[in-house]
C-alpha cells in the first residue's frame, strides 16, 4: 500500500476526462487500496482516480458521519430521480482549507461496479448522494469551484497559487 500524491487545485490535470475501466484487475485493486489509504491519511471522506493523476473512472468514499463504511464505485452512473436540491457545504481534498455551499439533486440512483468487478445499484440520497456527484465531477474533469461565481473562484484560485507557491 501507498500515499500517493494528491494533485491541487488549479493544477490542470484535474480537468481530464477519466477513462472507464475495462476489467477490474489486480492493478485496479492495488490502486483501490492505496486511494483508501490516501483519502484516510488526508481525513478525507471521498476520493477520485483524478486526483492521485490517475485517468480512470475509480472512486472511494468512507462517509465517517453516517457510520464509516468503505465504499468503492467503478464506472459509477446516476440517474436524478426527482427535482428536489439540496444545499451543502462542500470541501475537497484538492482545494485543502475552502468549504462553499453547493446545491445538488437529492436523490439519485447509482449504478456502479463493486471492487470485485461485480454490477450493483444503490439508491442514494443525504451526504452519499452529494459526495457520489462531487466525485463523478471529479471524474469528468469539474471541480465543485466550478459551480461558484467568477469572483469567488478567483479569489480561491489565487489563494491556493500563493499557498504552493
Ligand atoms: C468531497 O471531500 C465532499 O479542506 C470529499 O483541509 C466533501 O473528503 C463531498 C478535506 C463534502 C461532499 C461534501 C478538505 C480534508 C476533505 C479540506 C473531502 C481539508 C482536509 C475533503
Ligand atoms: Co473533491
Amino acid at each position: 500500500m501507498a500515499i500517493l500524491p494528491i494533485l491541487e487545485y488549479p493544477d490542470q490535470r484535474l480537468r481530464k476526462r477519466a477513462k472507464p475501466v475495462v476489467t477490474v484487475d489486480d492493478d485496479i485493486k492495488r490502486l483501490v487500496d492505496d486511494m483508501f489509504e490516501t483519502m484516510i491519511d488526508s481525513h478525507g471522506i471521498g476520493l477520485a482516480a483524478t486526483q492521485v493523476n490517475v485517468h480512470k473512472r475509480v472512486i472511494v468514499m468512507d462517509l465517517v458521519e453516517e457510520g464509516s463504511q468503505p465504499r468503492v464505485f467503478i464506472n459509477p452512473e446516476i440517474e436524478v430521480l426527482d427535482e428536489t436540491t439540496e444545499p451543502y457545504d462542500e470541501g475537497c481534498l484538492s482545494v485543502p482549507g475552502f468549504y462553499e455551499t453547493v446545491a445538488r439533486p437529492s436523490n439519485v440512483m447509482i449504478s456502479a461496479l463493486d471492487r470485485e468487478g461485480k454490477p450493483f445499484k444503490e439508491k442514494a440520497s443525504g451526504l452519499l448522494a452529494i459526495c457520489i456527484q462531487h466525485e463523478i465531477d471529479h471524474l469528468e474533469g469539474k471541480l465543485f469551484v466550478d459551480y461558484l461565481s467568477p469572483l469567488k473562484r478567483q479569489i480561491i484560485r489565487k489563494k491556493m497559487k500563493k499557498k504552493s507557491a
